[in-house]
């Protein structure tokens, strides 16, 4: 089945899942109307200019966002604190982390684990240096408070935004996926290698023990994945060409969309999480493929 079929079926099977919500319609039996999904659009540039546009408070499950970079590529992380972590505590980790960053110390990888032990991460969105709009959706799962982070410098470069989270009033349809890209506990992607140039995506963390980000790098064209890794190490020129497009950083047994235009072409499919022991970025350690968008 090619992935214009695929993505087809998912249509008609979220079109079908609409139709069987909707007798539930001002029936008591709220937990099974199908109700919209929120949407949260972002626009960033360089210097922290940072504008966000959207409900601040909705009901728990899924959320639309998107992500248009004025200038240079752009991040934005959802996440939630732990009681008793603050966001100071945030900021103050990721400070101490990312000032070993490049040759981790000890305290550098107490803070990193500080962070992933404190805090869950919903995913996010990544508009690499040549793509400046991508959109996706993320899944809440749970009420509380959480936080839009503009995640271009690390967790805190802008102010947080706020986002309150209230008891599931429905359920949403879920968008139509051409493909299920997973990571896996051996720090190593799974799922199809076949990507469309232009669709939605769905990231899943299966891994156990480890954060996990999906990032789409092009390359030129027959670049194998050792030529990749090795890249990391060179100073010189690297394979890469315009067009790239990630999720930002989901924690464990967590998923969420990515929606993306980019040029029909071989890609890297990389994570540059950060080993919790050693500080090295996953992809250093193998966490690289080859995939290709048509
Ligand atoms: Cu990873």
């Amino acid at each position: 089945m090619n992935t214009v079929q695929k993505s087809l079926t998912a249509a008609a099977a979220a079109a079908l899942l609409a139709a069987g919500g909707a007798p539930a319609l001002g029936a008591p039996h709220a937990k099974s109307t199908v109700i919209p999904t929120p949407s949260i659009s972002v626009t960033a540039s360089k210097g922290g200019t940072f504008n966000v546009s959207g409900p601040r408070r909705f009901s728990a499950g899924r959320l639309d966002i998107s992500l248009t970079a004025k200038k240079g590529e752009q991040e934005i992380a959802i996440m939630r604190l732990h009681k008793g972590y603050t966001l100071a505590d945030l900021k103050r980790d990721f400070g101490t982390y990312g000032q070993s960053q490049q040759n981790p110390t000890p305290q550098g990888i107490k803070a990193l684990n500080r962070i992933v032990k404190h805090t869950t991460f919903y995913g996010g969105l990544d508009t690499g240096t040549g793509h400046n709009s991508v959109s996706g959706s993320v899944v809440l799962p749970r009420v509380g408070t959480y936080y839009l982070l503009n995640d271009a410098n690390g967790p805190g470069s802008s102010e947080a935004v706020k986002l309150h989270v209230t008891a599931k009033t429905g359920s949403r349809s879920a968008p139509a996926i051409a493909a299920v890209e997973r990571a896996i506990t051996a720090k190593r992607f799974r799922g199809p290698t076949h990507l469309p140039a232009s669709g939605t995506v769905e990231f899943k963390n299966d891994s156990t023990n480890s954060p996990h980000f999906m990032f789409l790098q092009h390359v030129k064209k027959g670049t194998t994945r050792k030529q990749v890794i090795k890249s990391f190490k060179s100073n010189g020129p690297g394979p890469e060409l315009p067009g790239a497009a990630g999720t930002d950083v989901l924690f464990m047994g967590h998923a969420m969309t990515l929606t993306y235009n980019l040029p029909a072409g071989d890609y890297a499919q990389l994570c540059f999480f950060p080993d919790l022991k050693t500080g090295m970025p996953h992809a250093f350690m193998g966490m690289v493929r080859i995939v290709h968008l048509s």
